[in-house]
């Protein structure tokens, strides 16, 4: 039999996921036919570079979808929600990094290394989680087959890249221009649009996306969530207490977390247990000696794709209580390359079809 060749769709083919996108493919075991690269009007006739070759970013538009058989999204939820079900109209499986669909009943949320046999009942689209649960997953699983799990408080310090090419390139302008002794400009964190700006050079901002009225803020109401519905199948399970507080700090590419989490009681979990659970999980680096001072830092991890785990220890006054320090390249496992995996765990599995009354689970 020959091997299947697919025709694939980027979707925000310029931005900071995006270009990740293309990088992440170029590298996949995926056979690439014929790779169409799209974005706003604003990008149309821009040329990027695929495999050596110069190829030409088109405006998106519903026929733009034809003739496709995967779109890896990454234009943002209103893109998502517009072109989203053209391309399944059209039997183009979508895997989308925005959070339009992720609580979508009808929509798997997808970790391959967690929750890839959600995938079998996918009907058309295949929704990517928020960077910051997609690593705090990967490390917590092997724990959770090990132990169990019954509760989760993470503290997040995330990349100014989370928040788009543009917060990126604001926190270099505002670094060199307080080196320089210059006011520092901000007109993007810590949410795009809002009424208010802050500095994120030599500053930290408690404040990821908007605030509900709970006073939690949507990152923190994205990351008990998506954790419920990867984890546990239920976006509202009662089986794990999620909860946390997401920070912005000042560093281009990848999140730190903190993770306090208590295990089932009577499991036998011992922090030498979950090491050595961590050191044969897929997808994670176990980065933990603290004599060497050998633990993970966002500088090491960018540009890889795993999820590196270290300062694992006990909680001095909970039992079966622990804490971690967990890092990833937000851009890649938090995004573009767990996207990527997705699409080549459907082609592996022989996924890449939508199913015949798919479309009408979208309208
Ligand atoms: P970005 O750097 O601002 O890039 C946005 C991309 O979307 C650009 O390619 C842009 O094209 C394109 N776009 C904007 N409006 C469009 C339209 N009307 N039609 C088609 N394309 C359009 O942002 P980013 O950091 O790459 O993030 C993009 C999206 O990915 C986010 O909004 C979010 O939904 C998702 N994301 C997910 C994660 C995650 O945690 N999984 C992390 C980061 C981002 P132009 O160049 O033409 O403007
Ligand atoms: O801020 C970060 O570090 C992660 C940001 C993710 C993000 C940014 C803009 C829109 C998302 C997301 O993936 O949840 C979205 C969105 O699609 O809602």
């Amino acid at each position: 039999m020959t091997e299947r060749t697919y025709n694939i769709a980027i979707l925000g083919a310029t931005g900071a996921v995006g270009t990740r996108l293309i990088e992440q493919l170029e590298q996949s075991t995926l056979q690439v036919n014929h790779l169409k690269l799209l974005a706003s009007a604003r990008s149309a006739g821009k040329k990027l570079q695929f495999k050596g070759q110069d190829l030409t970013v088109e405006e998106a538009t519903a026929d733009s979808f034809n003739g496709v058989d995967i779109v890896l999204a990454s234009g943002g939820g209103a893109v998502s929600h517009q072109f989203a079900p053209e391309a399944v109209k059209r039997g183009a499986v979508v895997v989308d990094n925005s959070s339009y669909w992720r609580m979508n009943d009808n929509v798997p949320l997808v970790v391959p290394e967690v929750n890839e046999d959600a995938l079998k009942e996918h009907n058309g689209i295949i929704a990517n989680p928020n960077c910051s649960t997609t690593q705090m997953v990967v490390a917590l699983e092997p724990i959770r087959r090990a132990y169990g799990l019954t509760r989760v408080i993470v503290s997040t310090y995330q990349a100014a890249s989370g928040a788009g090419q543009s917060s990126w390139e604001e926190l270099v302008a505002q670094t060199e221009a307080h080196n320089a002794g210059e006011k520092m400009i901000a007109n993007i964190l810590p949410v795009k649009g809002a009424d208010k700006h802050y500095p994120l050079a030599y500053n930290l901002l408690p404040q990821i996306d908007v605030f509900e009225d709970d006073g939690y803020t949507h990152e923190e109401w994205k990351m008990i969530h998506e954790t419920k519905k990867i984890m546990f199948g239920d976006k509202n399970s009662k089986s794990v207490k999620v909860t946390g507080t997401a920070v912005r700090v000042p560093v281009p590419v990848g999140h730190g977390e903190t993770v306090y989490f208590e295990t089932e009681p009577n499991t036998g979990a011992t922090a030498a247990g979950i090491q050595e659970a961590l050191s044969h999980a897929e997808g994670v680096v176990l980065e933990d000696n603290p004599k060497e001072q050998l633990y993970p830092q966002p500088i090491n991890a960018e540009g890889k794709r795993e999820t590196f785990v270290g300062r694992v220890r006990p909680d001095l006054e909970n039992d079966d209580s622990f804490h971690m320090w967990v890092v990833s390249d937000n851009l890649l496992k938090g995004a573009a390359w767990n996207t990527v995996q997705i699409a080549e765990r459907l082609a592996s599995l022989d996924l890449v079809h939508v199913p015949a009354d798919a479309v009408n689970k979208f309208e």
